[in-house]
């Protein structure tokens, strides 16, 4: 069971006044906050173990390697994977799908190839695949979706061919909230033995994920979407999949032996991960992992769920109000539009009396152009959110109806 009271008490950020007014954030598709045991462990890292990564032999050096190599563990755990080596670490999502699409896509695309994403991607799920294929000739093809929000899963068949080399498709929409059959999906693509990828941004911090269920090639996500720092995040790939990429970015870790003439690579994870790598963030991405096994995946699911039906159903009943995103199986997202207000207007006005939503396409435009608009409000809620702040938000909603329109 959670208990907002005692969650509350765990982010320090929320106890504020902005602009007079308690916070109430709702942004937490963009980012979420940070409870005390993820702030003080970046703080005492910095404080205490401050060192490079399996670069030294001395006690700091292995703290440090120790914090590094530890959460490495704990996401194989969080994800059900079968070996920590299948973790790679990267800034983020954006940043793990740049990863994949130069060193594994790259090697094996050709004129006239096919890359198949859904039409409610993420523009870091659309252009990174776009950089690496226009220039060889590709090109990305897209899935489909009703009105609602729902990806149309009977045409994937139909959409892939014999040029088809890979499919990207994110796990829960950031701007509608939909929640994709991804297990359905890696089946469809594992039948027509294409590798497939999932963005799992906006899952893992409200379901619990399980990728070898799922059976995808790849998984990414980005640890500040749940309770960690910025900065760190992680692709999970088939052991057999990490080893056929060639690596995105040389530097140090990632080499065997250097020569003038020849470099040969170290094993997975290191060869994909060159460089000084974000070792406060990744120590503090397993705190947040932790947090999140304390409080339970599954309460936090079940809370959010609750809330959204209730916020579903108080903001869907303001006039002129219409809610994008419907789909059958939703997460904690209620984007909308109002008639006659710009979304930035809503924003501006929420702001003023502490609410914080974000406003614009939300880095969806292709989803946005399905609907005809070109921008929505987005309430996005946690499970530190409560009922309460979902009345205050509709009572400010309605105020600012009331003004605008009389
Ligand atoms: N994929 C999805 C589904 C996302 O929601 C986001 C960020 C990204 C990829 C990129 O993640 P990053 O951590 O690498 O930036 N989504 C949002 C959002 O909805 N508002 O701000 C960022």
């Amino acid at each position: 069971m959670i208990n907002p009271e005692e969650i509350r008490a765990r982010f320090p950020v929320l106890d504020q006044e902005v602009n007079g007014h308690p916070l109430i954030y709702l942004d937490n598709a963009a980012t979420t906050q940070k409870p005390n045991t993820v702030i003080k462990s970046v703080t005492e890292y910095y404080e205490k173990d401050n060192s490079n990564v399996h670069r030294g032999i001395h006690t700091l050096s292995q703290r440090a390697s120790d914090g590094y190599d530890e959460t490495r563990e704990k996401i194989r755990g969080m994800l059900g994977a079968k070996e920590a080596e299948e973790i790679i670490f990267v800034r983020g999502t954006t940043e793990g799908i740049n990863l994949v699409a130069n060193g594994f896509l790259r090697r094996i695309l050709e004129p006239g190839d096919e890359i198949l994403v859904s039409q409610m991607e993420h523009h870091a799920n659309i252009v990174p695949w776009q950089l690496v294929a226009h220039p060889l000739g590709a090109k990305i093809k897209s899935i489909p979706m009703d009105e609602n929000g729902d990806l149309m899963i009977e045409k994937i068949e139909g959409l892939i061919n014999s040029k088809t080399k890979f499919i990207s498709v994110v796990h829960v929409s950031n701007s509608l909230g939909t929640i994709n059959p991804v297990k359905e999906i890696c089946e469809i693509a594992k039948k027509a033995g294409v590798p497939i990828l999932i963005d799992g941004a906006q899952a893992v911090p409200h379901m619990n994920v399980d990728v070898l269920d799922i059976g995808c090639d790849f998984y990414v996500f980005s640890g500040h979407k749940m309770y960690g720092p910025t900065g760190i995040g992680a692709v999970y790939g088939k052991r057999e999949r990490l080893e056929e990429m060639d690596p995105y970015q040389g530097g140090g870790d990632m080499i065997r032996s250097v020569t003038f003439e020849e470099t040969t690579y170290n094993q997975i994870p290191a060869k994909l991960e060159a460089g000084t790598p974000n070792i406060a963030g990744t120590i503090g991405l397993g705190k947040a992992i932790d947090y999140l096994k304390e409080i339970g995946i599954e309460n936090i699911e079940k809370y959010e769920s609750e809330l959204l039906e209730y916020a579903t159903e108080k903001i869907g009943a303001i006039d002129k109000l219409t809610i994008i995103g419907s789909a059958k199986n939703k997460a904690s997202v209620v984007s909308f539009t109002i008639d006659g207000i710009h979304s930035h207007d809503i924003g501006g006005w929420l702001d003023e009396h502490g609410i914080a939503v974000r406003t614009g396409h939300h880095c969806t435009q292709p989803a946005m152009n399905c609907y005809g608009i070109n921008s929505t409000a987005r309430a996005s809620f946690s499970h530190y959110n409560t009922k309460e702040e979902v009345d205050k938000l509709v009572v400010k909603l309605k105020e600012m109806c009331d003004w605008w329109f009389n």
